[in-house]
């Protein structure tokens, strides 16, 4: 896969993109993520990105010029562009699975106090992963592409996100190492008992009682 994102801060995406398990994938070739400053895409004569709105008000809003020339750049047939905005469709593990199989993603991270409304005809999907407000794209950005990656087939081992939580739709059931009884808190008995089918039937239960009464919402 291939990942391309837009963003003015470029080095917001050092350290998660360096280390761990986002790191490894790139290694091991399974994903190109490369991040372009289209600063550098302005037209004007001092690289100006924002202008004041249309009718008044605060702020500067991001122009429609470098970010329209960037993605023509970048994008082909097989592109799919996903625009970081508060007001887009919330995130969730569904629309990670989703992205996972495709094979070239490009990211628009806006940032300032707001982007022209025209940048939304470039996107096909809007997507926000919270109803909060950031300063800008780049953490919402990180957050999908961190999801998306691990989900590459071959970047964590498949039985990994087989038990992710939402993965039934339902939050993961409890799990414990050693020892067995740390501070008087004891391991579920049945998770000792070696017996394979118990043990399914146990996690099964915890995962929907857990659900039920952490995340209710989910069962509708
Ligand atoms: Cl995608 N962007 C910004 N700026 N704020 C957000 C968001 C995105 N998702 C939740 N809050």
């Amino acid at each position: 896969m291939k990942i391309d994102i837009l963003s003015l801060f470029p080095e917001m995406f050092d350290g998660v993109f360096h280390s761990s398990i986002i790191k490894r994938a790139q290694e091991d070739g399974k994903v190109e993520i490369q991040i372009h400053n289209f600063r550098e895409f302005s037209l004007d004569k001092n690289k100006k990105v924002d202008d004041t709105p249309y009718g008044g008000g605060a702020g500067m809003v991001l122009k429609c010029q470098p970010i329209f020339d960037c993605v023509e750049s970048l994008r082909t047939e097989k592109s799919k562009v996903i625009l970081l905005t508060p007001d887009g469709v919330p995130y969730h593990q569904k629309m990670a699975y989703d992205f996972s199989k495709e094979e070239h993603l490009i990211f628009i991270c806006g940032h300032y106090e707001g982007f022209d409304e025209r940048i939304r005809t470039l996107a096909d999907y809007e997507v926000s992963i919270g109803d909060y407000v950031l300063t800008g794209g780049e953490i919402a950005s990180m957050v999908l592409v961190d999801s998306i990656v691990r989900l590459i087939p071959g970047v964590i081992e498949e039985e990994s996100h087989l038990q992710d939580s939402f993965r039934d739709g339902l939050l993961d059931y409890p799990t414990y190492t050693k020892p067995a009884n740390f501070r008087g808190m004891e391991v579920p008995e049945v998770l000792l008992s070696g017996n394979h089918q118990k043990i399914d039937e146990f996690r099964k239960e915890m995962m929907y009682n857990r659900t039920k009464e952490r995340r209710p919402d989910l069962l509708k």
